[in-house]
């Protein structure tokens, strides 16, 4: 017999309210939605919404808020969302000292309370906060991974889909690189209903749509005014939740332990991934042209930079 799955996220603020939402939505198994006791009632709150919510659809899997790490023990996967959000005029670096200390005491407590957890991690500046939770949590280096590159990859495909007034399902697009505005869209490899993106969009119009695509979080930032996004955020976690979950076995970006892929080596970046039970199952190489080598050497600098600054 089959037990449901135990979703933890850790967090229950904008992004983690809706991973609950969605996970129960999806059926993917019974979630833990964890904060500090400051926002105990948040977490409580929310929970007791989505039950009820469940309830007018027929949803069978539940969501419990608590603030007791002893609830999100032998969860399946862990989605991490706690930290502070940037407002308007914040890089993701700025949230570096402050978001540090809270990955902290979450990693210490899953190295704890989940060791066998696949654990994402969302929370910014993304490529060094999974950095520092690898470290801290000692988890195997398959069971660690960002969420960015399947948000950046979804912005992308959503501008490229509004270009060419065409069905989103048909769009292809890889992001590669860290989680910052020299993020490096892979134009070239991108394509539509298999016609590769550079036949379809003018050369102009592309640049405009990679630009946008890199300052896409800071395009929400500024329209919030008071956090940054959470929808695209928590569905593109649930994707690789679900991934690993159903062992989907699906490729998707994600920032995984780098090994000499990329020629990086000791660093967490954004590769396409193959995600399915055994978690961060492939790291895939892709062939890159002199162009493309730079710009990615160029976002490994911004994301090396951040990464060696930061004191365990
Ligand atoms: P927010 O709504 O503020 O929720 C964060 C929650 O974390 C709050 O409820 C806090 O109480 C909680 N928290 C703080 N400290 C702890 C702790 N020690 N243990 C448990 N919970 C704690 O923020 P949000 O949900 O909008 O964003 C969360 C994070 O995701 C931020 O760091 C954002 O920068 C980041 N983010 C990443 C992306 C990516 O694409 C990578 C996109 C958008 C936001």
């Amino acid at each position: 017999q089959t037990r449901k799955k135990k979703i933890g996220l850790i967090g229950g603020g904008q992004i983690g309210g809706n991973l609950a939402l969605l996970a129960v939505q999806k059926n993917l198994g019974d979630v833990v939605l964890f904060d500090i006791p400051a926002a105990e009632g948040l977490v409580k709150g929310k929970a007791l919404d989505i039950n009820q919510l469940s309830a007018v659809d027929g949803y069978d899997c539940r969501v419990t808020g608590s603030t007791d790490w002893k609830d999100v023990a032998g969860s399946d996967v862990i989605i991490i969302t706690a930290g502070v959000p940037r407002k308007p005029g914040m890089s993701r670096e700025d949230l570096l000292d402050i978001n540090l200390k809270i990955m902290k005491d979450v990693a210490a407590n899953i190295k704890q309370h989940a060791p066998n957890a696949f654990v994402i991690n969302v929370a910014n500046p993304l490529d060094a906060m999974v950095f520092a939770l690898y470290k801290i949590a000692e988890l195997p280096k398959n069971m660690v991974v960002g969420m960015a590159g399947v948000l950046d990859t979804s912005r992308f495909k959503c501008f490229v889909a509004e270009a060419l007034n065409t069905s989103i399902r048909d769009v292809e697009a890889l992001v590669l690189g860290g989680h910052g505005d020299d993020m490096v869209p892979l134009v070239r490899h991108s394509t539509v209903g298999g016609v590769p993106l550079t036949e379809l969009i003018a050369k102009d119009k592309l640049e405009a749509i990679v630009k946008r695509t890199r300052e896409g979080g800071a395009e929400l930032v500024a329209l919030y005014k008071t956090g940054s996004a959470y929808f695209g955020p928590a569905a593109s976690s649930i994707a690789m939740a679900e991934s690993f979950l159903l062992d989907r076995k699906r490729v998707l970006p994600g920032a995984a332990l780098l090994e000499g892929q990329y020629g990086i080596n000791g660093y967490f970046f954004g590769a396409p991934l193959q995600i399915g039970a055994g978690g961060v199952e492939k790291v895939i190489t892709v062939q890159l042209d002199d162009s493309e080598k730079a710009a990615l050497e160029k976002s490994f600098q911004s994301v090396k930079k951040t990464v060696d600054s930061v004191k365990l």
